[in-house]
């Protein structure tokens, strides 16, 4: 009896031990054989757009610019479905690097930055690559070696300031006193528009920048330092480079307050192209912007796809940028998306 349970339980541990070797047979078959299912990119390592998370530390909220520009890149991560963590620096470099820290904490696949300044950067950017996490600049550069970061994403300050010249020469008549309202100390643009202002200027003799102070990007600075402009220079200045349209319509307002008429008494020329721009063009009160695009989210989602995805790409994409005169404003306005 007892030798023929023990054969009968024998049997059942081979046939039980058979199908398992079956079993593991035909997974390891379908894993090689199965036919090829529409496999989801992310399967052969590809990211797609939803599976990416982004970290991006933004400046503040400055200007109608920066405003525009956090919208922008905002929006297209909602339509791309990327996970966005989106940091507001408020205008000082210390939360915005304390905003990549955290990033790199929660290892992010990318790095999306506008620096508010050039420098102080080096340290947390190399942790930032020592973690294996790319780096975007975008809007601003920052004054590092180029291995730490991957891409520069926009404008060409030096050509902005260059155009804002070449059109101040043109409405000067090739002499007058100007005084200069210049963004925020130590950033990119500030540096670059003042530097590519007066490659074009010094060429004039009859030019003269009687005056150049921070308004900080900022429509209460500007309105502030060009207030002071006319209490120091009065009538002698025949003219405001703005680096800003919001420091622009800041002083605006002072010139009109000091009883002068802007556009007409003091010629104004300042960068952006935001809406506000166009108004105080049809207006009168404003002579010409020179466009810097800050609609940048949709090149900032394509480029952090690519740089995750390993794909190559170069080391700065200058955006495509216009003039804009009063002649058009009013054609052009309706069109404007900032
Ligand atoms: C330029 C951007 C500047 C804008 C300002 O790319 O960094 O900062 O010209 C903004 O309006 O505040």
């Amino acid at each position: 009896m007892r030798s023929r349970l023990g054969h009968f339980v024998f049997l059942v541990i081979l046939a039980v031990l058979a199908c398992f070797i079956q079993a593991c047979q035909v997974n390891s078959l379908s894993s090689i054989t199965a036919e090829p299912t529409n496999e989801s990119a992310a399967d052969d390592g590809i990211k797609p757009y939803d599976e990416l998370v982004v970290g991006y530390s933004q400046i503040g909220a400055e200007s109608e610019w920066r405003t525009g520009n956090t919208t922008s890149i905002k929006e297209e991560a909602e339509r791309l479905g990327v996970e966005l963590i989106f940091s507001d620096g408020q205008q000082k470099q210390a939360n915005q690097i304390k905003a990549i820290r955290t990033f790199i904490a929660q290892q992010v696949d990318v790095i999306g930055v506008s620096p508010i300044v050039e420098t102080g950067w080096e340290s947390v950017f190399q942790e930032s690559k020592d973690a294996g996490i790319p780096i975007i600049l975008v809007d601003r550069r920052a004054d590092v070696s180029e291995e730490l970061y991957t891409t520069y994403l926009g404008s060409d300050f030096i050509e902005e300031g260059q155009k804002a010249a070449k059109i101040m020469v043109d409405l000067l008549g090739g002499e007058g006193n100007i005084v200069e309202l210049v963004g925020t100390i130590g950033s990119a643009p500030a540096i670059d528009r003042h530097d590519g202002f007066r490659q074009i200027t010094q060429e004039y003799p009859g030019i003269k920048i009687i005056g150049s102070e921070s308004g900080d990007f900022t429509r209460a600075k500007g309105e502030e330092v060009m207030g002071d402009f006319l209490q120091l220079y009065g009538d002698q200045i025949n003219a405001v480079y703005a680096h800003n349209d919001d420091m622009a319509i800041g002083a605006i307002r002072a010139i009109e307050a000091y009883g002068l008429r802007p556009g007409e008494d003091i010629k104004i020329v300042s960068i952006d192209a935001i809406r506000d721009a166009f108004q105080a063009m049809i207006d009168g009160k404003l002579n010409a912007t020179v466009e810097c695009n800050p609609l940048l989210g949709p090149q900032f989602f394509e480029l952090a796809l690519q740089v995750v995805n390993g794909e190559p790409v170069p080391k700065w994409i200058p955006s495509e940028e216009s003039v804009y005169f009063p002649e058009n404003a009013a054609e052009l306005l309706p069109t404007r998306k900032y």
